[in-house]
């Protein structure tokens, strides 16, 4: 089943949770969770979500599916001090309801699935398609550009106000999630509500700076070693470069800084296909990225990965499979022959989010 809304067909599920909301006891206890290895769209959703609904006077657990704490480039939200690691939750608690935001898949939802599982009732807001449904009640809007913007839509139907952090904390989610209003899920409506969260409080300049305007000289370092090991493939078609985890242990860089790694290497004029290969700890993780022309989610999913038609991710089932292993297994897959002498134009049309975790794509 294919469960997908569009925005404006959402009365009913809105409806639905509004009430299920003012049913709860006084003392429920709600949980907000999103994926494993949270993005902007992750983190900023969760704490704009969850500060609505304590506003509201409800006692909710900000869960971060990782054992990790909030990845650096978020640690000056206000809410940041909220989340909780489900690894550090006692096993025995029961939520009353659990709500899931931008995770399409139960597995996504790493140790807080568990807690998604033994709640009382769950929710899930997304905007991917949901191929096997978890939750009692789903509001999956595929057109959304973040779960950040459904969140601010969703909030005055659900009774619960947007004051300046909540604002800040979706546009956190949306500017993420479309590249900084650079891919093609920027549209009318993800600028207007950008606009409508400006005017509530949230200021553009400080949240750039914040989040994508400054990282630790190590983590340029991680920068400069991927682009050196840039290497044109398949007559020019396809970049790619690659990491270990040895070099993140060499260079003193945190997993925090590995998100989009890959556009580092996809700006390459005449490529079609991007791909970094990450020789990680439990094995290997490959993020792809195409202009639009050709469908990476295709080659993803043929092994165990998924994501979008210009953004997706696999990792690796082979745990044992070197980099150069992977690469000979994709390169045949992949197209070939430089885009400028195919006439095909590169586009900016990646989506924005970062599947969680199994895949290094954008969820
Ligand atoms: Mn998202």
């Amino acid at each position: 089943m294919l469960a997908a809304l569009s925005r404006a067909d959402l009365c009913a599920a809105r409806a639905a949770l509004r009430a299920q909301l003012e049913a709860l006891p006084a003392d429920a206890r709600i949980a907000v969770c999103a994926h494993t290895r949270p993005d902007g769209d992750a983190i900023g959703s969760v704490a704009a979500l969850s500060g609505a609904l304590r506003a509201a006077g409800h006692q909710v657990t900000s869960l971060l599916a990782d054992n990790a704490a909030v990845p650096q480039a978020y640690r000056w939200m206000p809410q940041a001090a909220d989340f909780v690691s489900a690894h550090r939750l006692d096993k025995t608690t029961v939520f009353d309801l659990f709500i899931a935001l931008d995770t399409p898949e139960l597995a996504r939802l790493g140790e807080a699935g568990h807690f998604c599982r033994t709640a009382r009732s769950q929710v899930l807001i997304d905007h991917h398609p949901v191929r096997i449904p978890y939750s009692q009640l789903m509001l999956a809007v595929t057109d959304a550009a973040a779960v950040g913007q459904l969140v601010w839509e969703l909030l005055p139907d659900l009774g619960l106000t947007r004051d300046a952090e909540i604002a800040t904390a979706c546009y956190v989610a949306l500017v993420s999630d479309t590249g900084s209003f650079a891919f093609s899920n920027t549209n009318e409506d993800a600028l207007a509500d950008a606009a409508a969260m400006v005017a509530a409080g949230a200021r553009p300049d400080v949240i750039a700076y914040e989040v994508f305007g400054r990282k630790p000289l190590a983590a340029l370092k991680l920068d400069e070693l991927i682009l050196s090991r840039i290497t044109l493939e398949n007559e020019g078609a396809v970049v790619t470069s690659w990491y270990g985890h040895e070099d993140l242990e060499r260079l003193g860089v945190s997993a925090d800084w590995t998100e989009s790694l890959v556009d580092l290497i996809r700006v390459v004029d005449g490529t079609q296909v991007a791909v970094l290969l990450v020789n990680g700890a439990q094995g290997g993780r490959v993020s792809l990225r195409s202009g639009g022309g050709f469908d990476v989610s295709a080659v993803a999913t043929r092994f165990g990965g998924g994501g979008h038609h210009a953004a997706a991710g696999i990792t690796w089932p082979d745990a044992a499979a070197t980099c150069d292993d992977i690469l000979a297994t994709l390169l045949p897959l992949l197209p070939v022959g430089s885009a400028t002498l195919a006439g095909e134009a590169l586009g900016s049309t990646l989506p924005a989010d970062s599947l969680p975790d199994s895949t290094e794509a954008p969820v």
